[in-house]
């Protein structure tokens, strides 16, 4: 759980900062966007000038969450977020260790010269915040939310709207407590944010049952007519061409989850998902048990990420991309385990 030190040196700094910038990662998850509206609600109370800057836009599931209509997405109105940036006195990064992960924001949040606390879950942290909260046994950043919130003494301010935003994060990045969530400190949360009033049916249905035509379709030609498996090794994969994803009128958000299925097979402990993107190949990873996907990912696809769950890109043909897998993960297999 989160060092008390550091949370006593966050509401200093907190304490003597009036314009406070929050920033997720790029194409930012429940987890991100869970994180960021919760500290900025429990901010505000504090009357402080927050504003959530995301790098990007964010999907329509997540935009029910109180706050959600202003976050600042700098891709869409970067004027507005540079502005913004420019007089921040603290910004806090939530849910990534590197600033790399911001894409096109990553050089103008370089040159602000503030004081930074960043919190997150994701192995091998970069130096990048005068505060540094990272966690990589943790489920979620809203995890570790929820605890810095606890430590700080804000805990009476989690208002019900909040604690939804806080368990979203939870309930995103474990796959509703299926994976990534085998300690009891997750358990203990939840139970404090169901007692806060959170209705945790509901909040489901908001964020899983709210699925286009268009991805719902896209999901049945991928498992129906897209998804091989190896011969030589527990593993699967689906593959989606740049045409396919047209045809089924693609968008961002669309094939998340869908490396999941793979893994639903009897015997499968690998799963892969290509996407050809126009400059690139997209590949996500999953595994179960002790296999390093987040390793294979940095040997073949410039990629990283969890133990269970990495992703890379591949600049090339999508047939090559997916020959590299074919070829290479039962070897990596041999060597890894
Ligand atoms: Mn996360």
């Amino acid at each position: 759980m989160v060092e008390t030190t550091a949370v006593t040196k966050l509401r200093q700094l907190v304490e003597v900062s009036d314009n406070i910038v929050i920033i997720p990662h790029h194409n930012p998850d429940g987890d991100a966007i869970g994180a960021s509206l919760a500290l900025c609600g429990i901010l505000r109370q504090k009357k402080k000038n927050v504003n959530v800057v995301s790098p990007n836009s964010f999907p329509e599931f997540l935009q029910w969450m109180p706050g959600a209509k202003e976050v600042i997405s700098f891709e869409d109105e970067s004027e507005k977020a540079k502005a913004v940036l420019s007089e921040a006195g603290l910004l806090f990064f939530l849910d990534f260790n590197g600033l790399s992960r911001l894409r096109s924001m990553e050089s103008v949040v370089r040159e602000v010269s503030c004081m930074k606390v960043m919190i997150d879950h994701h192995p091998e942290p970069e130096n990048i915040a005068d505060v540094i909260i990272s966690e990589p046994d943790a489920s979620a950043t809203c995890e570790l939310i929820y605890d810095v919130i606890k430590k700080a003494g804000w805990k009476e301010l989690i208002s019900k709207e909040l604690a939804e935003c806080i368990y979203t994060g939870i309930m995103t990045d474990t796959g509703s407590l299926s994976y990534n969530s085998s300690r009891p400190e997750i358990y203990h949360i939840v139970a404090d944010l169901v007692g806060i009033g959170v209705d945790k049916d509901k909040v489901h249905k908001l964020v899983f049952h709210s699925n286009s035509f268009d991805r719902m379709r896209l999901l049945g030609h991928a498992l129906g007519q897209k998804m091989f498996r190896l011969d030589d090794a527990p593993a699967a994969y689906i593959e989606l061409s740049a045409e396919e994803l047209k045809r089924f009128n693609f968008k961002p958000g669309d094939s998340e989850g869908f490396v999941n299925y793979p893994l639903w097979i009897e015997g499968i402990s690998v799963s892969a998902l290509f996407m050809e993107h126009p400059d690139k190949i997209k590949i996500s990873l999953r595994s179960q048990g002790d296999i390093p996907v987040n390793k294979f990912s940095e040997m073949y696809f410039n990629g990283g990420g969890h133990l269970n769950a990495a992703g890379g890109e591949f600049y090339g043909e999508l047939n090559e991309a997916v020959n590299v897998f074919r070829k290479e993960l039962p070897v990596f297999l041999k060597n890894n385990l």
